[in-house]
């Protein structure tokens, strides 16, 4: 498809009955009536119909849904992975919602898969519960997953309470002594807490505000659940370094919004919320952090960050057609390195089975010809296959037991701390790429990448505050 047109009226009408089809297939408990809604045609942020189509992905398995030996026979749900953007006020979105119980019941990401995001979240708690709570406090985690950010408070003086609808990830949190109710966020969710717990001086949710279509729905639930004098803090990988390094393979089914500040802003603005502080970090490839209390303040921090994005041409189709041309470059390279490796005899394993690699494997058509295999160290993932293109998924340990001579590394984010942490298979002779098909290398000093960037892709970013 070229991307900036919009989708032609028959196209965008069998997409919609196709995704229809599948989730009544799938959820026959459904009413068509709630089948319908499953395409967005107003904003998630501004709630205008302003939608117009700028990407497509094609139609791609849940990146999550990873496949056991006894599914391969099975053919895979696809769903169309088709991105619009609000002319409006400038919001990222998808077009089309997997349901959510079929995403986010059963989950494989655990954020203790990775110290440096323990690191960092510890950081995050340790910081705002100093500057928000008073002691014997309430702090809420929206999508608190397997409770390592609230595990990190258990030496501080305050009440914590974990939501996130993961059955699994929740059992691990209770693990950790983090009291978890395993539910989906929610407006009538926070009234209960509020008068069970009492209002809470601080809610964080990091990396969830994405997977959530109703955003209306959860400014409900901070405005009935936060303190008058409380914190809302966030984290979401932002809309500008997805852009500036062509980071297309963080757009899959389960991120539905791609966060600039704009529209960020309209949304808690609605909602009687300020947005008084954006933060940037180089987690997940661009991350920015939102600081929001009640009020409707717009500070001056946060404006200069709006123009800056106005320069940026973050909300301007043409910057979307620029992007597809750079995912079929980067689709054109992988491919043709892959099969120069080969061709030379060497075998290439994925580092990582993230979700971000199932959309990279799919979209690049990179099958087990040219990939035969992935490790992860998430046990959960280990002995399945990647959605899509089928890859195994084995241990760590299996890349140099099996002799492979090269790594892509498919969670990039995380490269310096699988660079460090691979220092056998180097030893061995291995060598480790990132996408950009930059290569990584521990040195005694510390980890170092060598190569040329084409076209800026992934270089690491610096931290700094607006
Ligand atoms: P990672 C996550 O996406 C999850 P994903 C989520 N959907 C989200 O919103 C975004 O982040 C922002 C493995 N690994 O973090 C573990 C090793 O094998 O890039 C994980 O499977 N060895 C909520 O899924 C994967 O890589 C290691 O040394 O793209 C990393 O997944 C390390 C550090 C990780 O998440």
């Amino acid at each position: 498809m070229t991307t900036a047109e919009p989708l032609t009226q028959q196209t965008q009408q069998r997409l919609a009955d196709r995704l229809k089809r599948v989730w009544a297939d799938t959820h026959p408990e459904l009413s068509p009536a709630s089948i319908a809604q499953w395409e967005r045609c107003t904003c998630r942020a501004c709630g205008r119909s302003q939608l117009v189509d700028v990407l497509c992905l094609g139609d791609q398995p849940p990146a999550n849904a990873f496949l056991s030996p006894g599914d391969t026979g099975r053919r895979e749900t696809r769903f169309p992975l088709s991105v619009r953007l609000c002319e409006n006020c400038g919001m990222l979105q998808l077009a089309h919602v997997v349901p959510p119980e079929m995403l986010f019941r059963a989950y494989s990401f655990f954020t203790s898969s990775s110290n440096r995001m323990g690191e960092h979240f510890s950081m995050l708690m340790g910081r705002f519960v100093e500057e928000s709570v008073p002691s014997g406090g309430l702090v809420v985690e929206i999508g608190s997953n397997d409770g390592t950010a609230l595990a990190s408070l258990r030496h501080r003086r305050v009440r914590v309470l974990g939501i996130d609808p993961a059955r699994n990830v929740s059992v691990m949190a209770a693990s950790r002594g983090v009291p978890t109710i395993t539910e989906f966020f929610s407006e009538p969710l926070a009234a209960e807490i509020a008068r069970t717990a009492g209002p809470a001086s601080l809610i964080v949710a990091c990396n969830v505000l994405g997977h959530i279509d109703d955003l209306d729905d959860v400014c409900r639930g901070i405005q009935r659940l936060l303190d008058p004098t409380g914190t809302f803090v966030f984290e979401v990988p932002y809309l500008g370094d997805l852009i500036e390094r062509a980071e297309f393979d963080t757009i899959y089914h389960e991120h539905l919004s791609y966060f600039a500040v704009r529209p960020l802003v309209a949304l808690f603005q609605r909602h009687g919320l300020a947005l008084t502080r954006v933060e940037h970090f180089p987690v997940h490839g661009g991350t920015i952090r939102g600081t929001v209390v009640r009020g409707e303040t717009l500070t001056d921090s946060v404006r200069r960050r709006i123009e800056c994005e106005e320069r940026m041409q973050l909300a301007e189709p043409s910057t979307f057609a620029r992007l597809d041309e750079r995912m079929r470059q980067t689709r054109e390279s992988l491919r043709s390195w892959l099969q120069m490796q080969r061709d030379a005899g060497l075998t290439v394993w994925g580092y990582g089975a993230p979700a971000k690699g199932t959309v990279l494997l799919n979209y690049c058509g990179i099958d087990t010809e040219l990939l035969p295999a992935v490790v992860d160290s998430t046990p959960m993932k280990q002995g399945l296959r990647v959605p899509g293109t089928r890859q195994p998924i084995f241990p760590p340990g299996a890349l140099t037991v099996q002799k492979a001579q090269r790594a892509l590394i498919l969670a990039w984010n995380h490269a310096a701390e699988i660079t460090a942490r691979e220092c056998e298979f180097q030893t061995a002779g291995g060598r480790l790429f990132t996408p950009d098909l930059r290569e990584w290398k521990h040195e005694p000093g510390g980890v170092e990448f060598f190569g040329d960037t084409p076209g800026g892709f992934r270089q690491s970013l610096d931290v700094d505050v607006y």
